[in-house]
């Protein structure tokens, strides 16, 4: 380590003036004192200097600064092609999209599909909901697939797995799913709700079907595969996003579940992130004892990074919008701060299942916003993101940019009822 040691000579001249006394000017003294400043050009490693706490967290970061961290990126966004809205009147939508998957030069992505006759009630009206009218954007939906040359233009294919029968798990809703491709076959992973979302909660536990293909046909493996936390531990009722990837030989398998919520104290609501371990992806999985090993953001999106895992956490708690690092794919760390993240962000990788040792991150992959109605929130699309969070890729002047300027009207869109708040703060 190289140590930064600043020694300032100072001249100090001492000039002593006494009223009525000849004027007598002292010789300068030499005053050596030993210091150390913080240099002009930022050292590789941290200098053996006292630092304020700030400036010690520099240097715990993987890049100096953002133009040299590998784990920060500006997000850009690009409209799909191929996938029609209904003129965007609320009855279709496609959210949560998979981690695309590319098999003999195709990809592939599974998604919520939500094809109503009405557009959603919501969450808070779930008990006025019957067979065709949805509680939320993600009842009442089957997971559909769809297919592409180029991650721009898709083609949507056909159900892939479709809602079962009544009393089955899943018979009134199956969302959000993500992939597994494991020792030649393919797993999907999703939410399978047998009640309205917004009920009890948005309560769900989560299903698996497999198949040999990609285009199926998928059968149902287990239900129930991540276990829920006994009554009063933080996921109690909810195991959402379900995320898998290969780490050490295992399935590592990420999954959300929102706490301080339902039915009482909603407004404290927090999101917690868990991770289960298993080698057969039809279960058991094991719950880490250190769950949950994400106390902010929302969808998951874990991907292994150089020897570790890396995680892209959005949208809530202390630490939102920021990209995090862990060695053993449960201590996470902040890796960098972002802004205008993909919300549940699905990224293109190659090594997410092949037990990479030295993950190598992505660069471009799918998302969705959830707002994309004009009236309001009532469906949502998917969209593409590019980015630069690959080992392998390097745009800094695209995407290595501190700031991104926004025109005024996006801030003013964020309007502020002077009048109705009674502006005296
Ligand atoms: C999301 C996800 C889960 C929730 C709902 C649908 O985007 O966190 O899937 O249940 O919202």
């Amino acid at each position: 380590m190289k140590i930064f040691r600043f020694v300032l000579h100072i001249p100090i001249v001492f000039l002593l003036f006494s009223c009525g006394e000849p004027e007598t000017k002292s010789e300068p003294v030499s005053v050596e004192k030993t210091t150390a400043v913080f240099p002009h050009k930022t050292p590789d490693e941290k200098p053996n200097i006292p630092m304020s706490a700030a400036t010690e967290r520099m240097f715990g970061y993987p890049g100096k600064g953002i133009h040299d961290n590998e784990l920060f990126s500006q997000f850009k966004y690009t409209r799909l092609k191929g996938f029609d809205y209904n003129n965007g009147d609320g009855t279709v939508t496609r959210r949560d999209p998979s981690r695309p998957i590319k098999v003999d030069g195709k990809y592939y992505i599974y998604y919520t599909k939500r094809q109503t006759t009405v557009p959603p009630i919501g969450a808070r009206n779930a008990s006025k909901t019957t067979d065709e009218i949805p509680s939320t954007d993600w009842d009442l939906c089957d997971i559909w697939y769809a297919t592409s040359e180029d991650g721009i233009t898709w083609e949507e294919q056909d159900i892939a797995v479709a809602r079962p029968k009544k009393p089955n798990s899943g018979w009134r809703s199956v969302a959000t799913p993500d992939i597994l491709i494991w020792k030649g076959k393919y797993y999907l992973y999703y939410q399978a709700f047998s009640e309205p979302s917004g009920l009890r909660g948005d309560w769900c536990p989560v299903s698996v079907s497999y198949a040999d293909s990609p285009d199926g046909p998928w059968t149902h493996g287990a239900s129930e595969v991540i276990p829920f936390g006994k009554k009063g531990e933080w996921d109690q009722d909810a195991t959402h996003d379900p995320h898998p990837i290969v780490f050490k030989g295992k399935i590592y398998m990420y999954y959300k579940a929102a706490f301080n919520k339902w039915p009482d104290i909603r407004d404290q609501y927090a999101v917690g992130h868990g991770l289960v371990i298993g080698d057969d992806p039809l279960g058991p999985f094991e719950k880490h004892p250190l769950n949950p090993v994400m106390t902010s953001g929302h969808e998951t999106t874990y991907f292994p990074f150089k020897e570790g895992v890396a995680a892209l956490t959005i949208r809530d708690g202390n630490e939102r919008e920021t990209m995090q690092y862990s060695e053993d794919g449960v201590n996470f760390r902040i890796a960098s701060s972002l802004s205008l993240t993909p919300t549940a962000a699905a990224p293109y990788l190659t090594d997410a299942f092949t037990n990479t040792n030295y993950g190598k991150g992505f660069t471009w992959g799918l998302c969705h916003f959830v707002n994309a109605g004009e009236a309001g929130e009532q469906h949502s699309i998917i969209a593409r993101f590019d980015c630069d969070l690959s080992l392998e890729y390097d745009n800094p002047q695209v995407f290595k940019k501190s700031t991104v300027w926004h025109k005024p009207d996006v801030f003013f869109q964020q309007g502020f009822d002077q009048e109705k708040n009674n502006t005296e703060k």
